[in-house]
């Protein structure tokens, strides 16, 4: 599963606050229990090993991931939550694509 989605850190842990709060389209790639971000799709078949910022992929076992129906300030946005505590917002372009990666991200 991969796609365009727009992300927020939230949470960096279940004490510390994301220091960066801003959203920025990424190119976001499941592999199994794993979930990485890129620069754009262009990025990510050019490098695959090479990620968004540098950032090490996410394991998703023990996390979860729901619609963020409390979160109004942008449509079509659900969250992620990571077992360490990280917490991410990501915008789908319409409610369809955010029930694909809900689905897929709740049971990786
Ligand atoms: C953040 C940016 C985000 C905003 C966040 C800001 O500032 O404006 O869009 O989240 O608010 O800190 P910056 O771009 O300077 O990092 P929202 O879109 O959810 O309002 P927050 O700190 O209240 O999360």
């Amino acid at each position: 599963v991969e796609g365009v989605l727009t992300r927020k850190p939230v949470w960096e842990s279940q004490t510390k606050k994301a220091s960066n709060r801003s959203w920025d389209k990424v190119y976001i790639v499941l592999r199994g229990n794993l979930l990485s971000a890129y620069k754009d799709q262009k990025s990510y078949n050019a490098s695959p090993g090479i990620c968004f910022k540098n950032e090490s992929p996410s394991d998703l076992r023990g996390g979860s991931c729901e619609t963020a129906e409390d979160y109004t300030k942008k449509k079509h946005v659900f969250r992620l939550k990571l077992s360490g505590g990280a917490e991410y917002l990501f915008q789908a372009k319409d409610d369809n694509e955010r029930s694909k990666w809900v689905t897929s991200l709740a049971q990786a």
